[in-house]
């Protein structure tokens, strides 16, 4: 699936602005525009911009409308390209359905047929969360009930526009580098009709450095990709109708004999697991706010994000390729996780199993060509301990490699001493551990000892090589206390040292990802003052006293 891009074949026609808005109390009548609409922004959440608690905590549907018209000939196709719509989605034009999108966190992207002068498109948002979800939630007696650690922001959080191509387009483009070990060998795949196809490729500076009729050829001397020269190429496929550019690096990822190379070398993972969330916007899009992210990312010297704990915007892994950031690309696959049954034919069952292959499929369609991307990570911690999760796993995962050949990871919450089920099945083993935060709260005298254990038993039990997906502990800025105390400034640095001793000494362990990067919102909870406390960088991205000593730490580490 391509990025809607403009050039001399294909325009753009932006959909983003006010929108009206309006809850769903009733039977949604699409042949009817909305009659008590009030303005909202797109993209954005529309929790933090309302002012009425019951709309801010909304459970259900809700309508986006717009108005538009644009010219329209006989040449051309016609799309509609939504980046997200969290969660589900009905897309309705001039009254009639056209589209149904099944994941909050992937774009929905449709044809436009039957184009009036002025057009109403309607979005029908639905927020709630079941066991046949991703997220995965539960409705009890009509109430909502969230598993997992971050608000439900809701609404049309990324992109929106209308883009046309030519009858005769150019549908995908898939760019293979570094196959057979070969750096110089570029294959290109291009779905949709090419006719008379011509491969160019231009290096950074914009000059064209090797052309083609043919799908497979050499690029000569190839400049790699890589976290310290993150080195962008340019493929443009040119057909007799269309063209199209689409970005790339030439880069290598594998794990091998308990490592993690990249381009043959190992490498550490240091860096975070992100949330999408900012003020007022909640998790809409904002090239602001990315850019910052990865000013801060270098700044603090990190090399890696996970996305946990759903897969981000288009911008955001464009961003990544450009400042040399290695993405784990996280499916929405969260909340799987109650205390207990979790994999049962009424709870996760065939039906989830089905979505969430679609929704693998999904991410590694859109983000396919993206160098950044390194692993995908199928679940964040699901009830992996449960024997009914291994053949749920098992087929995901069997899955996901049919459809990529990057590493495979989950996140696990699992102790070792349960008995992970999944183990055996991935290339990375991720650990979620909060020792001394959630355990022994507040002891930083066994958070090393404790981490060292249960990585040394995982690695004993499994042989695959380990990433520490999650540790930290919420800190609230400004709030200092010698000795350290839990939530003070000093503590939160203290407790990273801690527990980075246990990774310094592990050397199966291939990264620490600290949870998190910056404060984020979450449901109310005693425990959450305003959210989560974890981030490193507090909410408007400034840092807290820990992220010097990351600096340090992670600067010293090359
Ligand atoms: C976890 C979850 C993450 C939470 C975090 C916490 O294990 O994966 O979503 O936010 O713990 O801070 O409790």
């Amino acid at each position: 699936m391509l990025l809607p891009k403009s050039n001399q074949y294909r325009r753009v026609y932006s959909l983003n602005g006010i929108w009206n808005f309006q809850i769903l109390k009733e039977t949604y009548h699409p042949e009817e525009p909305l009659k008590k609409a009030s303005p909202m922004a797109v993209p954005a959440s529309y929790n933090d911009i309302v002012t009425a608690k019951e709309l801010t905590e909304h459970v259900g549907e809700v309508v986006y409308e717009k108005k538009f018209s644009i010219p329209v000939s006989d040449g051309e196709r016609y799309r509609l390209r939504i980046g997200a719509a969290s969660h589900k989605c009905r897309v309705y034009l001039n009254g009639k359905l056209i589209q149904e999108g099944k994941s909050g966190y992937l774009p929905v992207d449709c044809p436009l047929e039957a184009l009036k002068e002025e057009n109403r498109l309607s979005i029908v948002i639905d927020n709630r969360l079941t066991f046949q979800t991703l997220p995965v939630g539960m409705i009890e007696n009509g109430k909502q009930i969230i598993n997992h650690d971050f608000y439900n922001f809701t609404g049309l959080h990324r992109d929106v526009c209308i883009y046309t191509l030519p009858k005769e387009h150019i549908e995908d483009i898939f760019i293979h580098t570094v196959e057979d070990g070969d750096y110089s060998k570029i294959r290109v795949e291009v779905t949709g009709i090419c006719k008379n196809p011509l491969y160019i490729i231009k290096n950074a500076e914009g000059s064209n450095v090797a052309e083609s009729r043919e799908p497979i050829f050499n690029l000569p001397e190839p400049e790699i990709w890589s976290p310290r020269s993150p080195y962008l190429y340019t493929l443009k496929v040119i057909t007799e109708t269309d063209c199209y550019e689409e970005q790339f690096g030439i880069r290598k990822v594998e794990v091998r004999d308990g490592k993690l190379l990249l381009n043959e070398q190992p490498v550490y993972l240091k860096g975070f697991g992100m949330h999408e969330d900012f003020y007022l916007t909640g998790k809409g899009n904002c090239t602001a706010v990315n850019i910052r992210n990865f000013e801060l990312l270098k700044w603090i010297g990190a090399n890696s994000v996970r996305t946990s704990h759903y897969p981000y915007s288009e911008e955001f892994m464009e961003l990544a390729d450009r400042y040399g950031i290695l993405v784990i690309d996280e499916v929405p696959a969260v909340g799987m996780n109650w205390w207990h049954d979790n994999f049962t034919p009424d709870r996760i069952n065939g039906t989830t199993l089905a979505l969430h292959k679609e929704l693998v499929s999904e991410l590694v369609a859109r983000d396919k060509n993206h160098p950044s991307v390194i692993m995908l990570s199928l679940a964040n911690e699901a009830g992996t301990h449960e024997p009914a999760s291994r053949p749920y796993f098992k087929e995901l995962i069997q899955h996901a490699r049919r459809q990529s050949s990057l590493p495979i990871m989950t996140a696990e919450f699992t102790k070792y001493d349960e008995g992970c089920q999944t183990g055996d099945l991935v290339d990375v083993i991720g650990l979620n551990r909060y020792y001394g935060w959630y355990t022994d709260h507040g002891n930083l005298n066994v958070v090393e000892e404790q981490m060292k254990e249960e990585m040394q038993k995982y690695y004993n039990g499994f042989g695959k090589p380990i990433l520490i997906t999650e540790y930290g502990a919420d800190t609230i800025e400004g709030l200092h206390s010698l000795p350290s105390e839990s939530f003070s400034e000093e503590f939160q640095k203290e407790y990273l040292e801690a527990c980075g001793k246990a990774f310094d000494v592990c050397d199966f362990c291939i990264g620490e990802q600290v949870w998190n990067f910056s404060d984020f919102k979450t449901k109310q909870g005693l425990t959450r003052i305003r959210g989560n406390r974890k981030g490193v960088f507090t909410k408007d991205r400034q840092p807290k006293q820990a992220a010097h000593y990351l600096k340090s730490r992670w600067t010293e580490m090359t």
